[in-house]
């Protein structure tokens, strides 16, 4: 009898990975490849964050290793071993990195059809409070016949590959969604070293009555912005006004979203004109997970997220994103 409360149908990410890459007649193996190369750099990020505490990773100034030399931080280690874990993966062209001015482009991956964008640890500065931080990522294949420039990532969301975060809290949250597909969740199990299928076909709730947005910027959000965050302050009769919720870390604020509904802002502002969080490795994977789990993602001037075409690597773009009546909620409010 004690058999019948153990879960035996265990899925792990590879398993899963494998599984897709299955589904695709036509797949060469190497997306696959590139995500065992991701959750590897995942894992690795999982374990510096939770020794960070420990040997002072979290870039209080002054600290040193054993052998002297300055203590790097979280936010450098991490971008290190992301980069190097794309690099030695050979299916990864190119890489934007929060953490980086300019695009690299790994020349030793000769026949790489894949380009990367990345936030190695978004949310950093809250580390050394016990945040949970995380890593954002989008994976775009290149054009046809392309030997991979910066045009192969300077896209819109729609032509995603796949995108998705983990979140590194009390365990390792990864969150990936891939085109045309549902979004799933895995739980990092650190004794096995495997991500877990733990919330697989993630949906959104049509409608939570919790908002997510720094009230601190409200002095220069525009009009309809402000009209809007009011409303849901209101009490409807007989209705409630709306919960508050943020937490300053936009992985921690997305994956609660995404859990229990609701909507989660950064709308640009006169402070922030064309808004704060980037487009390339934050609005546009995020944006992405949510519409595949039956929501919906717009800037600021309530375009479809996932048609916004930065011109930049580290464009900006003010983002609304949540459940499906909520944004249709702001976009009634936003004058035409
Ligand atoms: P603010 C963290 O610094 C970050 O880039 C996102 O993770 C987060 O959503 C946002 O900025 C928080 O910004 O202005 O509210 O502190």
């Amino acid at each position: 009898p004690h058999m019948e409360n153990i879960n035996t149908h265990i899925v792990t990410l590879t398993r899963f990975l494998t599984e897709e890459q299955i589904k695709h007649k036509e797949a060469t193996g190497d997306f696959t490849l590139l995500c065992h190369a991701l959750q590897f750099s995942f894992k690795q990020i999982a374990y510096y964050i939770r020794r960070a505490t420990l040997v002072n990773l979290t870039g209080l100034a002054g600290s040193s290793n054993t052998t002297g030399d300055e203590q790097k931080k979280l936010d450098v280690i991490s971008n290190d071993l992301f980069i190097e874990a794309m690099r030695s993966s050979g299916k990864c062209a190119l890489l934007v990195s929060e953490e980086e001015e300019e695009v690299i482009f790994f020349n030793s991956s000769a026949n790489a059809r894949y380009a990367v964008a990345c936030d190695p640890i978004d949310g950093s500065s809250n580390l050394d409070a016990g945040v949970s931080v995380g890593t954002i990522f989008a994976i775009h294949k290149l054009a046809e016949g392309s030997t991979g420039t910066k045009e192969d990532i300077l896209k819109p969301g729609t032509e995603l590959v796949a995108s998705g975060f983990t979140m590194y809290g009390a365990s390792a949250q990864l969150v990936i969604t891939m085109k045309g597909g549902g979004v799933n969740g895995f739980t990092l199990d650190n004794g096995l070293g495997e991500f877990i299928l733990t919330h697989p076909d993630m949906r959104l709730p049509r409608k939570r009555a919790i908002y997510s947005v720094n009230e601190g910027n409200s002095l220069y959000w525009e009009d309809h912005v402000k009209d809007y965050f009011s409303s849901l302050k209101e009490a409807p009769e007989g209705g409630k006004p709306y919960s508050a919720r943020y937490i300053g870390s936009m992985v921690a604020d997305a994956y609660r979203t995404l859990l229990y509904g609701g909507i989660f802002a950064y709308p640009a502002d006169k402070k922030s004109p064309k808004g704060k969080l980037r487009i390339l490795y934050e609005c546009a994977p995020m944006a992405m997970v949510f519409e595949n789990a039956g929501g919906q993602a717009v800037d600021s001037h309530m375009n479809r997220m996932l048609e916004v075409v930065p011109e930049h690597i580290h464009d900006k773009a003010g983002i609304f994103m949540g459940s499906y009546d909520e944004i249709e909620k702001v976009k009634s409010f936003h004058k035409k």
